[in-house]
């Protein structure tokens, strides 16, 4: 607990000091002229009180909500979004995540993409007219309203008599992993009527069958979709099947050669723009890579020129007279830009632009290889081919050769249908039997008229349907509302590492039925939770939006749960693997939230796969490699991962391989004096070369990890010996690390020029100090360095508007853009500025924001702490930016996992599982406070008020149970307690307690255990 904290009680009061104080040390310190970060922030009174006033729930409506994409699938299900019309985007759930870019490419505004045509829509009927519309962006005034886990958009237009709200979430309940892992969505629509008549409505529902969604181009099979009435529940049912393989009536008819170009021209096939030049290519261009799997000496290579050129080669129309078209495809990989189209009839058919009815793209590869379009249902058709070439980077350009029509696929499947990644099966059920849904599709009319209502179709996977369902017509008078349930499940078993939820269900269908069939318990859990946190807390409702998104990266291809319980994590979408320690050090959401899960990356990873029993190295992506910080993080984790737990054997289990990993880090140290010397690689992908702060604030906190862990273990010598090495490393680096201001590194320049920050100041400085606060293990260096250095951090680092320095120091990424503010990872306030110094210094990244952010409130600094994620909200308003995701390297980025440690900070909660011990220390607020909190194994709400006299502690279980043996808390400065008095559902009783500064430690007589619904009170009386 904070000893010396000071209290945000009359915020602005402080404010006005702070800017005092600010001002006078600005004039002491003489600066770097080139250092043009502003010491005074100049934080208005009307920023402070707009921070931290507890504010209503954010809405952000039309085009404010444009980039929104909210994780709404179970964890580590895939990743599939709720835009901010309340549509579907990303699907990214068919065991294939996209790497987003390395920071250059990924922080942009864009809305996300929806490869799967999916809705929903709001029939009515008024004198015998029926009309959809459809819940999208174009219905009216729609607002997007959600704060993860559920998603919430309204809809309402002024000349249309029903308002609609809809929710969108997965089941998510805390500490229930297996029920908040489901690869489902649960939609709740609400619809009101509004007007002053009845209305016959009801809703409308469509999904396209996408199985195979990925291989369908190389695949000869068929999708099928069926819609089957189960438990009174209406369900789309997709799935994908082997084509049958020819009769005899159905031989191969002969194949007919459509362009081999061999000629001295392009033929009848007319070529625009310079990329395709006047005849087929002979080969290898100028410059290019040699080209080969073309078939005689001629093929269209649009490299001509380069990759700038642009172009598009079209052929005349040809009747598509056999089952399928065989061609040769190299070059470059960008959809629409470097690709092959077949065209129907020159309009559209299918909903996709153009007319465009199939196309293929190369592997950004020049050699050539055999790819080929099912197009059985096109028989008989009217069609075109147009080669296009509108890309001018780098794999600009698409080779063609040899385009011929047949009666079989001219490609080597890619495996089996069952075992492709993207075969599976996917279920749209609604809780009601349905409508006549062909009537209402035919008498909408247009785009509902091509849906499908049949019950059970098949047709191939190069093909795309939709298939809809409409609910019963129900009349709603008057201000009347109905809401309606559905689930959108999928199940695509075939990854590789397998999937958790694959060990439960076999199918869509059941994962359907179960989430019905429970349907009470998990939303209402899930509502519970949100009701808990969001609702029932007296913080700020950004502040609780903030820190609580990035949670939401739990749904995102960052996190996998493998078939055989072990969690796994990228850093962000699709790149950088191995749940690697030194980014996942700054992690703390999956931990507090889902212990289970992080105890098995502990014991299946760190303590297992990645384990060298010989030396007690953790290799940091789960292989050979050392990594200094996570390392030591890897202690500090498992000592947090114990205290989460219910008993102690998780600690029993694992502890020989704990102290092991701890030696090798003392090793490292080399003489014991509490300082690694060595060459220390970390997070920031180079090797630090001396002694410094941040890995070795990180070793100093796992050595008293450590000693706490051996106490508990019994093995006295050890902790004495993890004691004895942990007082000599704080000393020896405030006497050699120590400017006078912050902690710096002592590294010989002139032999380790190159990513060094000597006397720079380095935002993660003090990285194992907000640790050992997030696990009660108190101070390591000095608590005036420990503020001082903070306060250091602040002023010199974070900057209300990151452009004029960004202008001067050009960052290797930008996750920042000019006018928004940011944390730098490193600047030399007063030291000339190192072009080579650490890597990415002039970077801004979220989990270090918030790692600062939690550490600077542990210490009192709250109204920086608060500003630090302000300017976080800022840069991911969603008019800009996905506010669900911070971005580093990849989307989703798992460092930002560090705003929990933000929130426990804001509590003051300290937890010991085992033990049964829990304390609070409410940072703001303290008078009256409220916020949720997780255990073990329950969470509830937490509460604190003051008086004069009295101060009144509340802990209220809401779900699971939680075992208490002692609780601490904190009172005001001043406050003598006489008597403490506990209460629970038996009675009152006066408790033994001990006060040191302000902290009240309570043991309790006997141990305790709360149920949902029982609360304790603790009466604290001066
Ligand atoms: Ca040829
Ligand atoms: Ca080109
Ligand atoms: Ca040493």
């Amino acid at each position: 607990m904070r000893k010396y904290r000071t209290f945000i009680i009359a915020v602005v009061y402080l404010a006005c000091c702070a800017f005092i104080t600010v001002h006078t040390w600005a004039e002491k310190i003489k600066l770097r002229a080139g250092h043009v970060i502003p010491i005074d922030k100049k934080l208005s009174r009307s920023d402070v009180k707009r921070m931290f006033q507890r504010g209503e729930r954010l809405v952000w409506a039309d085009e404010d909500a444009n980039t929104v994409g909210m994780p709404v699938g179970g964890i580590a299900a895939g990743q599939l979004y709720l835009r901010g019309d309340g549509t579907l985007g990303l699907w990214q759930i068919f065991n294939k995540h996209i790497f987003s870019g390395y920071g250059a490419t990924n922080y942009r505004t864009y809305k996300p993409e929806s490869p799967v045509d999916s809705g929903f829509g709001v029939v009515i009927k008024q004198d015998d007219k029926i009309t959809v519309r459809k819940l999208d962006h174009n219905f009216g005034k729609v607002e997007f309203a959600g704060e993860y886990p559920i998603g919430l958009v309204r809809y309402g237009a002024k000349e249309f008599p029903i308002k609609v709200e809809m929710e969108a979430f997965s089941p998510f309940i805390p500490l229930n992993a297996k029920d908040s892992a489901l690869p489902a969505t649960l939609f709740h629509i609400t619809l009101e009527n509004t007007s002053s008549q009845s209305i016959q409505t009801g809703i409308l529902a469509w999904l396209e069958n996408p199985v195979c969604i990925d291989s369908a181009p190389g695949i000869h099979a068929l999708r099928r979709t069926r819609i089957v009435g189960e438990k009174g529940r209406a369900m789309i049912v997709h799935t994908a099947e082997k084509a049958p393989p020819p009769t005899a009536a159905e031989q191969p008819r002969p194949t007919v050669a459509l362009a081999d170009f061999e000629g001295p021209d392009y033929g009848d096939w007319k070529a625009t723009g310079e990329a395709f030049g006047k005849k087929p290519a002979g080969g290898t261009l100028a410059n290019q890579n040699p080209v080969s799997g073309f078939l005689g000496k001629g093929l269209v290579n649009t490299f001509l020129g380069g990759d700038g050129p642009h172009g598009t080669l079209t052929s005349p129309a040809f009747e598509i007279s056999r089952k399928f078209i065989n061609f040769l495809i190299g070059g470059g990989s960008q959809q629409r830009q470097t690709c092959i189209n077949l065209l129907i009839d020159g309009k559209r058919r299918q909903p996709s632009p153009g007319g465009v009815v199939r196309t293929a793209v190369g592997k950004d590869n020049e050699k050539l290889e055999s790819y080929f379009w099912d197009v059985s249902e096109l028989e008989g058709k009217s069609a075109q081919i147009q080669i296009v070439d509108s890309a001018s980077g780098g794999w600009g350009h698409i080779n063609i050769d040899q385009i011929e029509l047949a009666d079989a696929p001219q490609q080597t499947p890619p495996g089996e249908l069952e075992d492709l990644p993207d075969y599976g099966s996917m279920v749209l059920a609604c809780g009601s039997g349905p409508w006549q849904t062909r009537t209402v599709l035919d008498a909408v009319g247009g785009w509902a008229a091509q849906l499908n209502a049949e019950n059970d179709v098949t047709f191939p996977v190069g093909g795309s349907k939709t298939t809809a369902l409409a609910t019963q017509p129900l009349k709603l008078a008057p201000g009347q509302k109905q809401t309606y349930t559905y689930a959108l499940t999928w199940h695509f078993p075939n990854f590789k590492q397998g999937h958790e939820y694959a060990n439960r269900f076999n199918s869509a269908s059941e994962v359907a039925h179960y989430v019905l069939d429970n349907h009470e318990r998990l939303a209402g859990d899930t509502k519970k939770w949100h009701q808990t946190f969001y609702e029932d807390s007296t913080l700020p409702r950004w502040l609780l939006f903030r820190l609580h998104s990035t949670v939401a990266n739990l749904a995102t291809g960052t996190c996998q749960w493998w078939k055989s319980g072990r969690f796994w994590g990228w850093e962000g979408v699709g790149c950088c693997e191995g749940t690697c320690t030194h980014v996942w050090n700054y992690a703390h959401a999956v931990a507090r939230l889902f212990p289970e899960l992080e105890r098995s990356a502990r014991e299946m990873q760190d303590f297992g796969e990645g384990f060298h029993e010989d030396t007690g190295l953790v290799g940091f992506r789960s292989d050979n490699n050392y990594a200094a910080d996570g390392q030591c993080g890897t202690v500090l984790k498992a000592y947090r991962e114990h205290l989460m737990s219910a008993d102690s054997g998780f600690l029993k289990r694992n502890w020989p391989r704990i102290k092991k990993t701890l030696e090798f880090s003392i090793k490292q140290d080399g003489n014991d004096d509490g300082l690694i010397e060595n060459s220390q690689h970390n997070t920031f992908d180079i090797n630090f070369e001396g002694p410094n702060t941040f890995v070795g604030s990180l070793y100093l906190a796992a050595l008293r990890a450590g000693e706490e862990m051996a106490k508990e273990m019994g093995d006295d010598e050890f902790a004495k010996r993890c004691r004895k090495i942990f007082e000599s490393g704080g000393k020896l680096s405030v006497e050699r690390l120590w400017d006078g201001e912050y902690f710096i590194e002592a590294v010989d320049l002139a032999k380790h020029p190159k990513f060094q920050y000597e006397k720079g100041c380095l935002s993660d400085q003090l990285f194992g100090q907000g640790w050992a606060e997030q696990l009660g293990l108190g101070y390591i260096y000095p608590a005036e360095n420990v503020k001082q250095a903070l306060q250091s951090v602040w002023r010199y680092n974070w900057a209300p508007d990151i452009g004029p320095y960004n202008a001067d120091y050009k960052p290797e990424r930008w996750f920042a853009r000019e006018g928004e503010p940011g944390l730098f990872t490193c600047t030399w306030p007063k030291s000339p500025y190192l072009p080579d110094g650490v890597r990415y210094k002039d970077e801004v990244w979220t989990g270090i924001e918030y790692q600062v952010a939690g550490h600077m409130v542990w210490e009192g600094m709250v109204e920086e702490a608060v500003a630090i994620c302000d300017g976080v909200q800022k840069r991911y308003d969603p008019a800009k930016h996905n506010p669900f995701n911070e971005i580093e390297c990849g989307d989703h980025y798992a460092r930002a996992f560090a705003s929990w440690g933000v929130y426990t900070a804001l509590a003051g909660y300290e937890y010991h599982g085992p033990k049964g011990h829990l304390g609070f220390a409410p940072a703001v607020t303290p008078d009256d406070f409220r916020a949720a909190f997780t255990a073990a194994e329950g969470w509830g709400t937490f509460s604190q008020k003051r008086n004069g006299k009295t101060q009144h502690e509340q802990i209220e279980l809401r779900w699971g149970r939680l075992a208490l043996k002692s609780l601490a808390f904190e009172v005001p400065e001043n406050f003598k307690p006489a008597q403490v008095t506990l209460t629970t559902a038996g009675g009152s009783s006066k408790c033994d307690y001990t006060l040191k500064d302000r902290r009240v430690e309570i043991s309790l007589k006997d141990a305790l255990v709360l149920t949902p619904g029982q609360m304790l009170v603790v009466t604290i009386q001066r």
